[in-house]
């Protein structure tokens, strides 16, 4: 006979926080938002940590190396996505190692053929007015020169006329060299009163910009996620097909942490996986697995030999395995469940496994309720997706502009691997995932400050100052329906006719 839950499939709709007392000491600047990454045994400290318990999820609409940038200047981290030839996430991965703060690819470059249109255009799409002109048009073409707003007016400058003719030459511009550090570029800037300035190797190609407002960076980022050498730290998602090839092409590009990335992890797979890379590697290698929504399935990975586990099922915002397959649980119970197994399993074994809670994150509460059952961090797909460092385009739909995000269990990503369940290599038999468009917010930096004083906040209103605290003095209830009603503006007539948005993710 089947099994059956006691309790129904809860979300995290369904619960809030009930405060505890806060002392004087309990203050938001003094909350560490410090959350485990990797497991460890009692009293030691895990060899990986995040400095706020947000990552980016394994998505080619959401982490690439600009994401991953972003979000490790802010102190999370991305999983770079897998469903990519594996040369190319390599490459995404080695980018983010081999980022310098304030030496920055040029993303906006110009060929001497392109007319001002094609440049206005560029600079509409981009939101960049600097733009190096090189001889392929490429970010590490030939310089020939540079255009600013300076060098045309768009009242008297024709639309058709070529950036050749209007561009500031090479030999008119200030460029640096390939060993020049970040203090002298700035210098440089300062000296010659310009807002950004080329960086050069020894045949003039161009190889990094320098601009101004990026000087300052490191110091305005206290909590940046760094390495032993000061490089930002990356994930990379694997699968459980080409694991032998990835895997070593992600450690060799530098991957500070990998995780499975499947939609379910309860699996022979996932098993083999994890003691392919132990054997190769030993616990030199950090890598996650999942997902999981129940304690049986925690409990398998974790004796895999997982880093932390996954969990989640379901519950994305562009998933519909729960529409398509009929499987998955509500978030919140899922995790729930999974943290008391994880506990249990701590009390055994003496090994703390962190969980991550995987998707279904609507509003910036959702974050904290989920640290307060367990989760030490959390995934998001949706919330990073309507980001300016998305890797998506950003469209304008009825005057209001969005940007694109689809699952990877959607047609547009074929990622059959996450949804693979062995046998012959078949591919993606039936979506999983859709395609679609989220409201874009603006930047990370503004967007992940304002989600994390409302964490810190909440925190502080439950008596915690760190993530473990919270989860060892949460008190937590569900919710009836009618109290969601009270718990909103209720019962006014709004002067302000724009619909309340609880949630810098603004979508309902
Ligand atoms: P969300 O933050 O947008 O709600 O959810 C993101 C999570 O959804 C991802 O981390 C991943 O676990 C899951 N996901 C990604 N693609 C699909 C799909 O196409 C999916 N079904 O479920």
């Amino acid at each position: 006979m089947a099994f059956y839950f006691d309790e129904p499939s809860r979300t995290f709709n369904e619960y809030l926080l009930v405060p505890g007392y806060s002392s004087s000491e309990c203050i938001p600047s003094k909350v560490s938002l410090k959350a485990a990454l990797s497991k460890h045994r009692k009293g030691a400290e895990p060899e990986l940590s995040l400095n706020i318990p947000l990552v980016s999820a394994i998505m080619q609409s959401v982490s690439d190396d600009g994401m991953a940038i972003a979000l490790a200047t802010e102190g999370g981290l991305s999983f770079i996505f897998g469903s990519q030839p594996l040369e190319q996430q390599a490459a995404m991965v080695a980018r983010v190692k081999n980022y310098k703060a304030g030496f920055v690819d040029s993303d906006a470059n110009l060929s001497p053929d392109m007319t001002l249109a094609e440049v206005l255009e560029l600079k509409e799409r981009l939101g960049h007015s600097t733009m190096p002109v090189t001889e392929d048009g490429s970010a590490n073409g030939k310089l020939l020169g540079i255009v600013t707003s300076r060098d045309y007016r768009i009242t008297r400058t024709a639309a058709s006329e070529r950036v050749a003719d209007f561009m500031t030459p090479r030999e008119k511009m200030v460029a640096a060299p390939l060993e020049t550090s970040l203090k002298v570029a700035n210098d440089i800037i300062w000296d010659n009163k310009l807002n950004s300035v080329p960086i050069v190797d020894g045949d003039d190609h161009l190889v990094h910009m320098v601009f101004r407002k990026d000087y300052d960076s490191h110091k305005s980022n206290p909590l940046e996620m760094l390495d032993s050498q000061k490089r930002y730290m990356v994930g990379a998602g694997i699968n459980t097909r080409d694991y032998a090839e990835r895997v070593p092409a992600l450690v060799e590009a530098g991957a500070d942490l990998l995780c499975i990335d499947s939609s379910e992890g309860h699996s022979a797979w996932q098993e083999q996986t994890l003691g392919w890379i132990r054997a190769q590697f030993g616990e030199g290698v950090k890598v996650g697995a999942g997902n999981v929504v129940d304690a049986e399935g925690f409990r398998f990975l974790a004796e895999a030999g997982a880093d932390f586990v996954k969990v989640g099922i379901g519950g994305g915002s562009i998933c519909i395995t729960r529409e398509q397959k009929g499987i998955g649980r509500g978030q919140a119970t899922a995790l729930i469940e999974v943290a008391q197994a994880r506990n249990a399993y701590f009390k055994e074994t003496g090994v703390y496994v962190p969980l991550c809670s995987d998707g279904g994150i609507v509003y910036d509460h959702h974050m904290t309720l989920a640290l307060a059952m367990g989760a030490d961090f959390l995934m998001l797909g949706r919330y990073f997706a309507r980001f300016d460092e998305s890797p998506t385009n950003k469209v304008n739909i009825n005057g209001s502009y969005m940007k694109e995000y689809w699952g990877e269990g959607s047609a547009r990503a074929r990622n059959w691997q996450r949804y693979d369940l062995g046998g012959e290599k078949t591919g993606l038999t039936f979506e999983e995932g859709v395609d679609s468009y989220v409201p874009y917010a603006g930047s990370l930096k503004d967007n992940v400050a304002l989600t994390l004083a409302k964490m810190r906040s909440t925190m502080c209103n439950c008596g915690a100052l760190t993530i473990p605290e919270l989860q060892a003095k949460a008190k937590l209830t569900t919710v009836s329906s009618t109290s969601i009603v009270e718990g909103g503006a209720h019962d006014v007539l709004l002067k302000d006719k724009t619909p309340y948005v609880g949630s810098s993710i603004g979508l309902r």
